[in-house]
């Protein structure tokens, strides 16, 4: 058990999202302008569609959305990343999933740091998408020898920082004074610092090897590279973003827009141009980075590994259309999808999306331990709901990246998912996201059958 006197991991994560969303806001205004299209759009869809949000979404509540984000950074070295898990880690984050993003022409792997208990989730759902560089994959050895020389010279975390994570693993836990440091501090490591590590022909050189080489290696620390706020109409959002002019991607990532949203849909802005120093700049020299951008997603039903399947399968189909096809991706897009069911029933009988049940009031009073759990369902004793998908998408993620690193840029690494050496790095396992949705799941039916078995004292227990 925690001390009484400690604040809460859930406590450390909430306030810790909400001073990185005053700093983005702050270093990059247009994800402000992001907050507000999305707190417009979300407030909408909840007054006037309160019946298909809580049918699709019914975690959905203002309270959630309107604080719930991801945001994103890359590291260089293993250290730097064992020291940003051992960060998260007391804000009660945990890294769930493996990302090979070398396939889609970017020289990183990654995970995400999260909650991971329901109850966490719900308190605040805050995910960290962490990349770390693949220097094996600069080719250049020289160039790689610099890139590993530059990084080793870095330290990301402050003093106090790692004191402050040093004392929390050792004493299970902070005090409030020690809590209110230790955000303050890491955040420091998540800021931009615009007096870069390199010279400007060591910057160009790195950024013709890969720009997001250049973006992790040139500067003093893994800046927050954007903040994703979430919203329930991603299309609505995207239209907005179009109607105030703010250059959004042409088109969304992800699955098309459905009855019942499954996985993750997102979008974002161009990356924004920020003045740098290099070391060695005379008075008013200087360059300009671009790296730091914004997006907006929208989350459905977290899918099984045969939904997975299917909708890898179909997004590839839309993105290599057959001869005679029109050509437009949204259009190709909607037509794949047809072939996914799109109803939740039929997405849980076809055990392609995962559900999370529970017992009716009229299962309360007229169930019974006996039958199936199809039956029950029939019967209107339990009801299914949709388990939000809580992770990312690497195609995604790579059209991201790639939108945001210019044009010309599209480099071939081959596939080469390192899972192991990332683990490695990382000094611990990743969860596997199947395996945690699977779980919840389970876990909901052990109660309904606990209730239904046991009906009378299942109806004592009923306070909602
Ligand atoms: C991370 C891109 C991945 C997402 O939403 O898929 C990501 C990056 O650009 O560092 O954030
Ligand atoms: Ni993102």
């Amino acid at each position: 058990m925690s001390h009484p006197a400690f604040v809460s991991p859930d406590e450390i994560r909430s306030r810790f999202s909400d001073a990185m969303s005053r700093m983005y806001r702050e270093e990059v205004p247009l994800y402000g302008e992001l907050m507000d299209i999305v707190r417009t759009v979300n407030a909408r869809v909840l007054a006037d569609h309160p019946e298909a949000v809580s049918a699709t979404e019914p975690d959905a509540d203002v309270a959630r959305l309107s604080s719930e984000r991801h945001g994103a950074i890359r590291v260089g070295t293993a250290e730097e990343l064992r020291l940003v898990r051992r960060a998260f880690a007391v804000m009660g984050m945990e890294p769930v999933g493996y990302y090979d993003l070398a396939a889609a022409g970017v020289p990183v792997h990654s995970t995400a740091f999260r909650p991971i208990a329901e109850e966490a989730l719900r308190r605040s759902a805050f995910r960290v998408f962490t990349s770390l560089l693949r220097l094996d994959l600069i080719e250049d050895e020289a160039l790689r020898e610099t890139a590993r020389a530059t990084l080793a010279r870095r330290r990301i975390c402050s003093e106090p920082a790692i004191a402050l994570i040093e004392r929390a693993e050792r004493e299970g836990g902070l005090r409030e004074a020690d809590a209110a440091a230790f955000i303050e501090e890491v955040l420091k490591t998540f800021r931009w610092q615009s007096e870069a590590l390199v010279d400007a022909p060591t910057y160009r050189q790195l950024s013709e090897a890969h720009r997001l080489i250049a973006d992790v290696v040139s500067f003093r620390g893994p800046h927050i590279n954007h903040l994703t706020p979430r919203t329930l109409d991603i299309d609505a959002a995207q239209a907005e973003m179009l109607a105030r002019d703010i250059g959004a991607k042409a088109v969304i990532e992800g699955p098309p827009r459905r009855q019942v949203p499954i996985l993750l849909r997102q979008t974002s802005f161009r990356a924004i141009e920020e003045k740098i120093r290099f070391q060695g700049d005379g008075e008013g020299a200087g360059g300009t980075h671009t790296a730091r951008f914004g997006e907006i997603e929208q989350r459905g039903v977290a899918l099984t590994r045969k939904g997975r399947a299917l909708y890898d399968a179909l997004l590839e189909q839309a993105r290599q259309p057959q001869e005679g096809s029109s050509g437009d991706y949204d259009e190709n897009l909607r037509r794949a999808f047809v072939a996914f069911p799109d109803t939740l029933e039929a997405l849980r009988a076809g055990g392609l999306a995962y559900v999370r049940y529970a017992v009716t009031p009229k299962g309360l009073r007229e169930g019974s331990g006996e039958g199936s759990l199809e039956d029950w369902l029939a019967r209107g004793h339990v009801v299914a709901e949709p388990i939000t998908y809580e992770d990312f998408l690497p195609v995604s993620a790579a059209g991201i990246f790639q939108s945001n690193l210019g044009d010309g840029t599209h480099q071939a690494y081959a596939a080469s998912p390192e899972r192991a050496a990332f683990e490695q790095a990382l000094g611990i396992p990743v969860h596997d996201e199947f395996a945690l949705y699977e779980a919840l799941s389970r876990a909901s039916l052990a109660v309904v059958r606990e209730r239904l078995g046991h009906p009378a004292s299942g109806a004592h227990e009923v306070h909602s």
